[in-house]
């Protein structure tokens, strides 16, 4: 592998770009730009702020960008979204309230879920983002029951399955393949390949030559696609999702990506990774790739990206602002929201 710093060029013609991403591709790629550099500020920030003391935990998602933008410019407002552990930028894109996001990473009396939940954990019901699980796996067969009640209802939306390499081991993984692909639900299995579950490499996860050739055994296509390539996540997401939303069943896709970050701020990867892992993560960042494209088709000047980098700098500080002037959470709410008010009584 190279060590070289220089990013791996995106492999495209614009008239290829443009068919991938449709009339509006330029838009779309402002779009995603703008986000993705927000995910960075959020992370860099909140990373920062972890190890001050003033929130307790953070998983960042630097490297993931691709995936999680990418998802949130080509679903749509009827589909839903069972994440894994690196999808909040996803529930933003779909319109989650970033100053509500930083109340619940403040768990203060603003955060929806009012302290209760892990940090880093937020539900975001009006974008239909449900709470990340981090009992790995589960949300998989939680995206089937929402894909079947989806397909009972005759709704147009489209579940979503998102999960990292690690949780192909566990065993929802095949229960919900399989039954996802018996009932022919109108789903997408996203498996963002970020190469590590926690200290352990993808290759001592699993002998087969890649997680796309697992869905082969439950009757459903697989696809192994670069996860740092935005304009290929776009396309391979929206060819799925058509064909979810075709009645056509579900598609499984691996994104594969390079995760650039610690697990969490609970992790040292120094004492796992390869020494080179930086370098080569560094030259599969999808911002950096996505930037120059653009640069090169003059769809982005420096000046242009430093003025993004520091809008979506602000934006994320104001939102800090925001949260930590918030109060915490009385005590006596502690058992808000937790027993019913108008429930009969328990039948003796
Ligand atoms: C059922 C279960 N087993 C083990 C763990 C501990 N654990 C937390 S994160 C993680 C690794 C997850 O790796 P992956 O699925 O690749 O997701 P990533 O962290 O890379 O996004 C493990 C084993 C857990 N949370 N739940
Ligand atoms: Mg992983």
């Amino acid at each position: 592998m190279s060590s070289s710093l220089s990013v791996e060029p995106l492999p495209y013609a614009p008239d290829e770009v443009a068919r991938a991403l449709g009339p509006d591709w330029q838009q779309t790629l402002l779009a995603a730009m703008r986000w993705m550099t927000l995910g960075r500020a959020l992370d860099a920030r909140m990373q920062e702020l972890q190890r001050q003391g003033r929130v307790g935990f953070y998983g960042a998602a630097t490297g993931q960008e691709a995936v999680t933008v990418a998802a949130g410019l080509v679903t749509r407002p009827e589909d839903w979204i069972l994440p894994g552990l690196r999808e909040q930028l996803l529930a933003l894109v779909r319109g989650h309230s970033l100053v509500t996001y930083a109340h619940h990473l403040f768990a203060d009396d603003l955060d929806p879920a009012r302290g209760r939940n892990m940090p880093c954990h937020p539900t975001a019901s009006e974008v239909h983002y449900v709470s990340m699980s981090s009992v790995i796996g589960t949300q998989i067969s939680h995206a089937v029951g929402v894909a079947y009640g989806l397909k009972l209802r005759h709704d147009p939306g489209v579940a979503l399955a998102f999960f990292g390499d690690g949780a192909t081991s566990a065993n929802d993984f095949h229960a919900g393949l399989n039954f996802g692909a018996v009932w022919k639900l109108p789903m997408v299995f996203c498996c963002t390949n970020n190469q590590w579950a926690i200290s352990l490499p993808v290759e001592r996860q699993t002998a087969a030559p890649t997680l796309a050739s697992k869905s082969a055994a439950y009757g459903i296509p697989g696809q192994r696609v670069d996860g740092t390539d935005f304009v290929a996540v776009y396309a391979a997401l929206g060819t799925a999702l058509a064909r979810a939303r075709a009645g056509q069943g579900p598609s499984f896709l691996e994104l594969v990506a390079y995760r650039m970050t610690p697990h969490s701020s609970s992790d040292d990867p120094l004492r796992y990774q390869p020494k080179d892992w930086a370098d080569r993560a560094r030259a599969h960042d999808p911002v950096e790739r996505l930037a120059a494209w653009m640069s090169a088709q003059k769809l982005m000047t420096p000046d242009r990206r430093t003025a993004l980098a520091a809008e979506a700098d602000a934006e994320v500080r104001a939102a800090i602002g925001t949260a930590e002037a918030a109060p915490p959470p009385a005590p006596a709410s502690l058992t808000e929201d937790v027993y019913s008010r108008t429930g009969s009584p328990r039948a003796e």
